[in-house]
């Protein structure tokens, strides 16, 4: 497992110590004005041993919230919450990335005492709020060109919030089902106009969305996640792999600090794609790639030996083991992960 403890530089700029990044993991324990509390510091700071954290979904507006208690990056207040977490990530010698976040289709007017959630379709889940069950989900409106620009420079701006608050980088949630994986799917995206109807279209937002986030704090410092197999939130079309290849193609046209495939379970296996999410995106995309999704140090270790991707993000084992880092480095066991774990930050 030697390869996983070497350092390394992402796209020759931010160099992390090692290969072990911790996983993008909601927890849903920030306070009710959604600022990260002293347990969350306590939480990060524990983990800075790892190569970069990669902080829990974060939204970057009030109507991007779609499950209780998440943090956000919008507020004077939010901003001094983060900075005390980054500080201490710092202080541990550690390096941690902010995922900025809005959930489209599945957020909740609840949360933010709005009349309507934004998508780019009318085009509704079935379901209820995770941990809300008397909430179910809205039928979205479908977001005009202005709504669109509007949320683009939301992002832009908190991305440069991100900055202030003293977060090495920032990585685009576009997975999972969530607003940016909207416009990228059929299923999600019915639209008519320059943002949807063939690849180009729906890939539109999410590039604009790289683009202006790209602009404002550079290339390096910006990453993105994505979801190409459709399987939380979303239902598969057998046409959404033309989109994927055309957003990869052009994402490898530019140098972002890396791409991440965002999955559960990498051994999934996608018809639409013709193997697992990490292959998929390896064969299109020869940068900084990221692979997750039901690994351990050893079959990690592998998958990188093996060039299915470069790093190696761990979510669960992270949450189930602190010293997660440390222990891999020392052969010891690691403790098991399970559900009951999510009540408490340790
Ligand atoms: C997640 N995951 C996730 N993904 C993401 O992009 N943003 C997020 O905020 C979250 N939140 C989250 C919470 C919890 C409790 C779990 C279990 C998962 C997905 C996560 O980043 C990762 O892809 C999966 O957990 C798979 O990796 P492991 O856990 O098998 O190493
Ligand atoms: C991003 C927000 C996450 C909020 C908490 C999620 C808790 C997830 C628990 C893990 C199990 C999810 C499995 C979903 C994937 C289905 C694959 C067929």
């Amino acid at each position: 497992m030697e390869n996983l403890f070497q350092p390394v530089e992402l796209n020759g700029s931010i160099t992390l110590k090692n290969r072990i990044l911790m996983a993008p993991l909601t927890r849903c324990m920030a306070d009710d004005d959604l600022v990260p509390t002293q347990a969350m510091v306590d939480y990060y700071a524990r983990r800075a041993d790892t190569g970069l954290i990669i902080s829990e979904a974060t939204i970057i507006r009030p109507d991007g919230q779609g499950y209780p208690n998440t943090p956000g990056l919008y507020t004077p207040a939010q901003i001094a919450g983060w900075r005390k977490v980054t500080d201490k990530v710092h202080e541990n010698g550690g390096k941690i990335f902010a995922q900025l976040w809005h959930t489209g289709r599945v957020a909740h007017p609840h949360f933010f005492g709005g009349e309507f959630v934004l998508a780019p379709s009318a085009l509704g889940v079935e379901g209820t709020v995770p941990r809300m069950r008397e909430l179910n989900y809205v039928v979205p409106k479908a977001a005009t060109k202005e709504e669109i620009e509007e949320l683009v420079a939301d992002y832009a701006q908190a991305a440069i919030n991100a900055l202030e608050a003293g977060f090495d980088g920032i990585e685009i949630h576009g997975a999972n089902g969530y607003l940016i994986d909207q416009f990228l799917h059929y299923s999600s995206n019915v639209r008519d106009d320059a943002f949807g109807g063939t690849p180009e279209n729906m890939a539109r937002f999410p590039l604009a969305v790289v683009d202006v986030i790209v602009d404002a704090i550079g290339e390096d410092r910006t990453a993105l996640r994505l979801s190409p197999g459709a399987y939380f939130n979303m239902a598969p079309d057998v046409r959404d792999r033309e989109v994927f290849d055309y957003l990869l193609a052009e994402l490898e046209k530019r140098a972002l600090a890396y791409l991440h495939v965002g999955i559960f379970d990498d051994g999934m296996t996608f018809d639409t794609l013709g193997g697992t999410a990490s292959e998929y995106m390896r064969a299109r995309y020869s940068q900084t790639l990221v692979g997750v999704g039901g690994f351990t140090p050893e079959t990690g270790s592998q998958a990188v030996a093996d060039g299915k991707f470069d790093l190696l993000a761990i979510g669960r084992p992270l949450i189930a083991n602190p010293d997660y880092v440390a222990k891999v480095k020392a052969g010891e066991a690691l403790t098991e992960y399970s559900e009951t774990m999510l009540a408490e930050l340790v």
